[in-house]
């Protein structure tokens, strides 16, 4: 009997030693491919640069690599006043933005910022941009966490060809 007790308690000792130990490798493994501790992935992340100090359109492709659903609130850059998501709509021939406050993207999904849908519209520019500069760009999610991305300056040649164009009319903006 007291055999067997002894050997309960050096079971349970064991397994204490090592599910710590376990715990640690499979956090150093997840962590390194998740940055913000919610699994996100950004790719693509450019802007479309104007030949003059006005709103420019930001583009990329956001993934969420989660089990739960990733809600991207809102963004902030040192480069612009004001920063913004916005959605192009197109009827009838003319295209139109409206102001999106959310958008969420599903487990193991992405959503694709293009020309001629969403686009994170930048307004304010603090400073002159040029093809080739980067511009950082923090993407804040629902639960408070936040992600640092830097956007690549590209002539509007660059961008892929699409149905319409961001910089279409919207009342108020120069663009
Ligand atoms: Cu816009």
């Amino acid at each position: 009997m007291k055999f067997a007790i002894g050997r309960n308690a050096m079971a349970k000792l064991l397994v204490e030693i090592i599910l710590p130990a376990g715990i640690c490798v499979l956090l150093s493994a997840s962590t390194f491919a998740a940055e913000i501790g919610q699994s996100v992935q950004v790719k693509d992340a450019w802007i479309r640069w104007l030949p003059a100090t006005v709103p420019s359109g930001g583009y990329m492709t956001l993934t969420n690599t989660g089990a739960a659903s990733l809600a991207l609130i809102s963004a902030d850059s040192p480069d612009f006043g004001e920063v913004s998501f916005h959605q192009t709509h197109t009827k009838n021939g003319v295209s139109a933005m409206a102001a999106v406050s959310s958008l969420t993207v599903a487990p193991q999904s992405s959503l694709r910022f293009a020309p001629g849908g969403y686009h994170i519209m930048l307004m304010q520019p603090k400073r002159t941009l040029h093809p080739g500069d980067h511009v950082p760009i923090t993407l804040h999610f629902a639960g408070g966490q936040s992600l640092e991305v830097l956007f690549d300056v590209r002539a509007a040649s660059a961008s892929p060809p699409g149905p319409s164009d961001d910089m279409g009319s919207m009342p108020g903006m120069h663009h």
